[in-house]
């Protein structure tokens, strides 16, 4: 896949609210707008990277990106599971992100529990990865730090520009 890294924000949206309740794995929905605006290369499926909430610390991710075969959704979702302990929701809040590798593609599992069991594997797979000196060093990219990082990547905003620069096309 030629477009990762893949750099984007959005703003949090509500999804079905079932990442927290039936996993225990909640996962930050971003907007259509970030949705539709993944390059034609980025397939659906399960990736790692780097994630910060508004101005916070960046930490490591795993984002499912498709239809959530196991639910059967008709909507195209982009979840972002953060592996950090949050005090709170962050509804409303700029989430900024790094793409940064693929771990495999979507799958409808025979139960609840081997959908779980399969993030939790894919945490475990991200984690590691991303301490490879080649991932780790994104961590610090100045995408996370720059002060525009409070106003969407979006191609209906002027930011479109900077978003090509960020992803290097
Ligand atoms: P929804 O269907 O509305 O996305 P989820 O059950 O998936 O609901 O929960 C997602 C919400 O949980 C996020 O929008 C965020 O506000 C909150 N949250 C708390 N901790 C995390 C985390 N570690 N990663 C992602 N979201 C988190
Ligand atoms: N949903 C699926 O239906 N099949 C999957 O293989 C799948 N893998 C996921 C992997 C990760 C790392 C994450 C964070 C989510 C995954 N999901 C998958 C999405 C999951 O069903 C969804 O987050 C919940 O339904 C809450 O929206
Ligand atoms: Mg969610």
């Amino acid at each position: 896949m030629k477009s990762l890294p893949y750099f984007c924000r959005g703003e949090v949206i509500r999804g079905f609210g079932r990442g927290s309740k039936e996993l225990g794995i909640p996962t930050a929905n971003f907007p259509d707008s970030v949705v539709d605006n993944l390059p034609a290369d980025i397939s659906t499926g399960i990736y790692y990277g780097w994630a910060c909430v508004g101005n916070g610390d960046v930490y490591k991710m795993v984002m499912s990106i498709g239809w959530n075969p196991y639910y059967k959704n008709t909507k195209k979702s982009m979840e972002t599971h953060i592996i950090h302990k949050f005090k709170e929701d962050f509804y409303g809040e700029m989430l900024s992100v790094v793409m940064v590798g693929y771990i495999r593609s979507e799958k409808s599992y025979p139960s609840l529990e081997d959908l779980i069991a399969a993030i939790n594997s894919d945490i475990e797979q991200a984690k590691v990865m991303l301490d490879l000196p080649e991932n780790s060093k994104l961590k610090e990219d100045n995408f996370f730090t720059s002060t525009s990082n409070s106003s969407p990547v979006s191609p209906s905003s002027a930011a479109s520009t900077s978003q090509s620069i960020i992803n290097g096309h």
